[in-house]
C-alpha cells in the first residue's frame, strides 16, 4: 500500500503517537522513517553517556494510563538506551511497526489534486491527503565544512549519528569537536577510555551536573501513585514538567536566600537550574546573579585557574543557549589525559590526515568525533522543502524566517503539520507531552475536516503573520535572543536567517492558544472543498 488518509514521517516519540492516534480513530495510516527501527533521536544519539536531561518520569507519554503504569524507569533522568527500548516497547504495546516503512528517506513532498506525493531516495512515492511532518528538532546533522575534513586517515564519528556497535576508543588518541550537550556528555566517558583527549572548544557552555541516581522501589511505587496528579500540574504548567520557580525574584530575594535557592536547584540538577528565578531569564540582573554561582562552581571544579577561564563562558546570559548537563564534565580537564583547546585563541586551520592543526599546533588523532550539532528545528524539514499548489515552497515562505501558525502549519501548504516546528514551544518544553498536545490537536483538525468534507485546510497569510509576530515578541521578553550565537536562533549554520525560533511563551499558554483556535471553529484558517477524484485508500 502506498495510498493513505494520513502519511507520517518520523519515528520518534511525534511520529509514534501520531500513528498511534491516527489508528485508534480509524485512519489508515503510513508512516516513513529513514532509520532501520522506531527511536527518532533516541535512536540516532547512541553516544556514549547519552541522557534526557528532563526527569524520565515525565520524559515519556502521558496518553495511556495502563502504559504510564506498567512501565518502570530505572534512573531519574534516563540513559539513551532505556529511551530507546521505552520506544520500542510502546511500538510493540500498540502494534505500531506494521503502519511503518523502515529505511525510507524522504527527499520531497508535493502537494497535487488535494494529496500529498512524499518521494523517497529510493524512488518510491507515497501519497495522502494529510501529511504530519514529526521529522524532530534535532535531526538533521550538522557536518561542518573544515578544511581538509574528508582527508583525515583515522575514524571519524558524529555524535548525533554514532555507530550501533559502540567503537573501542581504549588506547586511542581522540579528537573531539563541538562542547554543546551532546560533546558535554560523552566528554568524561570518552576520557575515560581513550588514551588521550582533546577537546577543541569554539564556544564554553554552561553545564549543569546531573545527579543522576537509580530511584528505589519506594520511589516508583509513589511515582504510580501520584502520576495522575503529576500530570494534571504539568498540563497548563510553562514547561511541561510540575516543577516551578522560587516563589520569588531574584532581585527581590536576600543574598544568602537566594544563594540557598540556587544551591537546591543545583543540587536537583538537570534543566531546572536555568529557571531558578522567575525573572533569571528576562532580567539581565537576576541573570548575572545565577550566571556568577554557576562560574564559582566551575572555578571550584577545575584545578587550573587557565582552564577554568577557558570553559567559562563569555558570550551568553546563563540560559539564554540550551543549558548542558553532565556528569563530570569540568572534572575531566583535571585529568592527565584531557586537554582543552580554546579554538578562539588557537582557531583550526585544517584537518589533516594525521589529525587537526591550529594556528598552534598539530594534535595526533586516530578518532575524530565531530559533536557539532544539528541545522535544528527547520533544517528537516527544508530538506524536504514541501511544495504546496502554484509551486509555493517552504522554504521560500520561510526565506525570512520560519513563518506559522501554532508552529504547525505553514501558509500555501495546506493539509501539512509540522509537528514541533519553529513557532511552537518544542525544545523549550517537554517534548513527549508537547507532541502529545500538538498531534491531538491535528487528529481533532483532520477529523473535522473529514466530517465536514473538507478537502484542505490552510492558515490564512495574515493570521500565519500574526502568530509569528506573537513568537517574535514573545522571545524579545526573554535573554534568549542576547545570546552571541545559538542554534535556538539558527546563527551555528551559515547563511541561515538569525530569529528565535521557537515559542517562549510557554507550554501552558501555547495550549491555550491552541484549545481556542479550535474551540472558535479554527479560526484564522481557510476550509476549503474542492470536487478532486480521491483514491481510496486500503486499510491494513
Ligand atoms: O549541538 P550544539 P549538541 N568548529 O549545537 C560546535 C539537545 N541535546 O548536539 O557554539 C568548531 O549545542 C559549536 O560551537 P559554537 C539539547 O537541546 C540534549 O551538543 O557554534 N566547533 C558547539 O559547541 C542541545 O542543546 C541532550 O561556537 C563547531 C557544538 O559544536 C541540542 O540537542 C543531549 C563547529 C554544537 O553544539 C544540541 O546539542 C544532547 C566548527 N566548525 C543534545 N561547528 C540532553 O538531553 C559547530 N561547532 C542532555
Amino acid at each position: 500500500m502506498t495510498d493513505a488518509d494520513v502519511l507520517v514521517i518520523g519515528a520518534g516519540f511525534a511520529g509514534l503517537y501520531a500513528v498511534h492516534r491516527a489508528v485508534s480513530a480509524g485512519l489508515s495510516v503510513i508512516g516513513l522513517e529513514a532509520a532501520p527501527d522506531v527511536g527518532g533521536t533516541w535512536y540516532w544519539n547512541r553516544y556514549p553517556g547519552a541522557r534526557c536531561d528532563v526527569e524520565s518520569v515525565d520524559y515519556s507519554y502521558s496518553f495511556d494510563e495502563a502504559l504510564q503504569q506498567s512501565w518502570t524507569w530505572s534512573e531519574r533522568f534516563a540513559a539513551q538506551p532505556e529511551i530507546l527500548a521505552y520506544l520500542r516497547h510502546v511500538a510493540d504495546r500498540f502494534d505500531l511497526r506494521r503502519h511503518y516503512r523502515f529505511g525510507v528517506d524522504v527527499i520531497a513532498a508535493d502537494f497535487d489534486a488535494g494529496r500529498w506525493h512524499v518521494r523517497a531516495a529510493d524512488g518510491q512515492t507515497y501519497a495522502a491527503p494529510f501529511l504530519l511532518c514529526a521529522t524532530g528538532c534535532l535531526s538533521a546533522v550538522n557536518r561542518p565544512d573544515i578544511s581538509g575534513v574528508d582527508d583525515f586517515a583515522g575514524d571519524v564519528y558524529f555524535t548525533a549519528a554514532w555507530p550501533r556497535e559502540d567503537p573501542d576508543l581504549h588506547g586511542k588518541r581522540v579528537g573531539l569537536i563541538g562542547t554543546g550537550s551532546s560533546g558535554i556528555q560523552a566528554v568524561p566517558l570518552i576520557a575515560g577510555q581513550a588514551e588521550r583527549l582533546v577537546v577543541f572548544q569554539r564556544s564554553a557552555n554552561y553545564s549543569i551536573p546531573m545527579p543522576n541516581r537509580p530511584w528505589s522501589a519506594e520511589e516508583q511505587q509513589q511515582i504510580r501513585e501520584e502520576y495522575p496528579e503529576r500530570r494534571r500540574i504539568s498540563a497548563y504548567a510553562s514547561a511541561g514538567t510540575p516543577h516551578g520557580t522560587y516563589h520569588k525574584k531574584a532581585v527581590d530575594t536576600e543574598p544568602q536566600e537566594r544563594v540557598e535557592a540556587l544551591w537546591r536547584r543545583w543540587r536537583e540538577g538537570g534543566v531546572l537550574f536555568a529557571k531558578t528565578f522567575p525573572d533569571q531569564n528576562s532580567d539581565l540582573a537576576a541573570n548575572d546573579i545565577a550566571r556568577e554561582f554557576a562560574e564559582e562552581r566551575i572555578r571550584e571544579i577545575v584545578h587550573d585557574p587557565v582552564i577554568a577561564t577557558d570553559l567559562t563562558p563569555v558570550d551568553h546570559p546563563i540560559g539564554a543557549k540550551r543549558i548542558c548537563t553532565d556528569t563530570g564534565y569540568y572534572a575531566t580537564f583535571n585529568r592527565d589525559n584531557a586537554r582543552l583547546v580554546n579554538l578562539r585563541r588557537e582557531p583550526i586551520d585544517a584537518i589533516t590526515p594525521e589529525g587537526v592543526r591550529t594556528s598552534d599546533a598539530t594534535y595526533l588523532c586516530d578518532v575524530l568525533v565531530f559533536a557539532t550539532g544539528f541545522d535544528a528545528l527547520t533544517g528537516a524539514l527544508t530538506r524536504i522543502d514541501p511544495s504546496g499548489p502554484g509551486g509555493v515552497r517552504l522554504r521560500d515562505v520561510w526565506a525570512e524566517g520560519p513563518v506559522t501558525f501554532l508552529g504547525l502549519m505553514v501558509p500555501g501548504l495546506p493539509n501539512l503539520f509540522t509537528i514541533s516546528g519553529p513557532g511552537s514551544p518544542s525544545v523549550l518544553a517537554n517534548m513527549v507531552l508537547h507532541a502529545e498536545v500538538q498531534v491531538d490537536w491535528v487528529m481533532e483538525l483532520v477529523l473535522t475536516a473529514r466530517r465536514l468534507g473538507l478537502t484542505e485546510v490552510e492558515p490564512r497569510r495574515d493570521a500565519a503573520d500574526a502568530w509569528t509576530d506573537h513568537v517574535t515578541k514573545a522571545a524579545e521578553r526573554t535573554l534568549f535572543p542576547k545570546a552571541a550565537s545559538s542554534w535556538y536562533l539558527g546563527a551555528n549554520i551559515e547563511g541561515k536567517k538569525r530569529i528565535f525560533m521557537p515559542y517562549a511563551g510557554g507550554f501552558g499558554t501555547y495550549r491555550r492558544h491552541c484549545d481556542a483556535v479550535a474551540s472558535q471553529n479554527y479560526a484564522g484558517l481557510v476550509l476549503t472543498t474542492r470536487n478532486t477524484p480521491q483514491p481510496s485508500p486500503t486499510r491494513e
